[in-house]
């Protein structure tokens, strides 16, 4: 399988995020890619490559303008506040909730990093700009190599993407690497694109992004948002909007579900996703479904995923994956691999 990796991610290294009123060390840190890069070297599994020069274009597709606009100069902004900030990563303090305007751009930095962002915990820092769009040339390499006829691809990338909308960032994501690289793919002629997402945390950026379309169908397994991050979206009954409607689908698991359960749920969303005959797959694939994670309650175990590769294969459609959560560093290279190598066995 072409893996396309980027080099760039560790210019994204947050130091803090906010949690129940402390500063905590982050958990979306530069070894997670390292340790999956380290198993596929152990392993022999795949061709590694950097990816191409992107043309922003590719970004507008799914992003708002002063959206990009604010993360490509957000940094600049953030130190020219106070040059002691230089040492300090950009956390948000103000959001503009209910009954706030967001028509409005304030001039004041900190008041714009509230509009475009929904938590405390997504450190925005010197070289996160620089590292996310490197990002998501990965996924839009990944996916002309399946445009090309590959049956598979994998963008090895961070910051994640699957929490990012078309103008706000959170959930340690900045641009929805999944959404671009479905969108690449709508884009490229394919009709019918479907979206699953198997991240620990419900893909709330990617629903919202496509929450009103046809043409990409999304579908998402996650931990039960009434107790589980991100909270406010990913309940059952949120199956799509106007034309959209009938082309989402949340698969919402209570926290301790262990793989036979998780497993079910996945049979049940491929069952939906040969309904809708897609022409290509794009999997947000997030490992925090692991036991062992730091931030998570599913009770997945490592050989779980040479099983779930399996069962993606047998849907049988080109596929793009995509790297999004997974905190149990020393576990998530073995648990990413197995997954692409269940794939490929299955795959042929
Ligand atoms: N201190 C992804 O997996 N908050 N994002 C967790 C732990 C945010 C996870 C609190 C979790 C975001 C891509
Ligand atoms: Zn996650």
């Amino acid at each position: 399988m072409r893996v396309v990796h980027n080099a760039r991610h560790a210019l994204h290294h947050g130091k803090v995020e906010m949690f129940r009123g402390e500063l905590v060390p982050c958990f979306e840190v530069p070894a997670r890619v390292d340790d999956v890069l380290a198993e596929l070297e152990r392993r022999g599994f795949g061709t590694v490559e950097a990816p191409a020069e992107i043309d922003d274009a590719a970004l507008a597709r799914v992003h708002a303008p002063r959206y990009l606009q604010f993360l490509a100069g957000a940094w600049d902004e953030w130190v020219a506040l106070d040059p002691a900030n230089a040492q300090r990563d950009a956390l948000p303090s103000y959001w503009p909730i209910r009954s706030f305007r967001h028509d409005v751009l304030p001039a004041s930095f900190p008041a714009r990093l509230g509009l475009f962002s929904y938590d405390a915990g997504t450190p925005l820092t010197a070289g996160t700009w620089v590292a996310a769009r490197a990002g998501a040339g990965c996924a839009l390499g990944a996916v002309d190599h399946v445009l090309r006829g590959e049956r598979a691809a994998f963008a090895l990338t961070r910051p994640p993407g699957h929490h990012a909308g078309a103008d706000f960032f959170g959930g340690y994501c900045f641009l929805n690497n999944s959404a671009i690289a479905a969108q690449a793919l709508r884009d490229a002629g394919v009709d019918r694109v479907a979206v699953l997402d198997i991240d620990y945390h419900h893909g709330n950026g990617t629903q919202a992004i496509f929450y009103e379309r046809a043409d990409v169908q999304f579908t998402s397994l996650h931990g039960d948002p009434h107790t589980e991050y991100p909270y406010y979206l990913g309940y059952a009954d949120e199956q799509g909007a106007g034309a959209g409607l009938g082309f989402n689908r949340n698969l919402p698991l209570a926290r301790g579900t262990g793989f036979d359960g998780w497993r079910e749920a996945l049979a049940e969303a491929l069952r939906g996703i040969a309904d809708f005959r897609p022409g290509a797959l794009v999997v947000s694939l997030g490992l925090d479904t692991f036991e062992g994670d730091p931030i998570s309650g599913f009770r997945l175990a490592s050989p779980d995923y040479l099983h779930i590769g399996e069962d993606l294969a047998r849907a049988g459609l080109p596929t793009v994956f995509v790297f999004e959560g997974g905190y149990a560093v020393d576990a998530l290279g073995v648990n990413t691999v197995n997954v692409l190598d269940g794939f490929m066995q299955r795959a042929g």
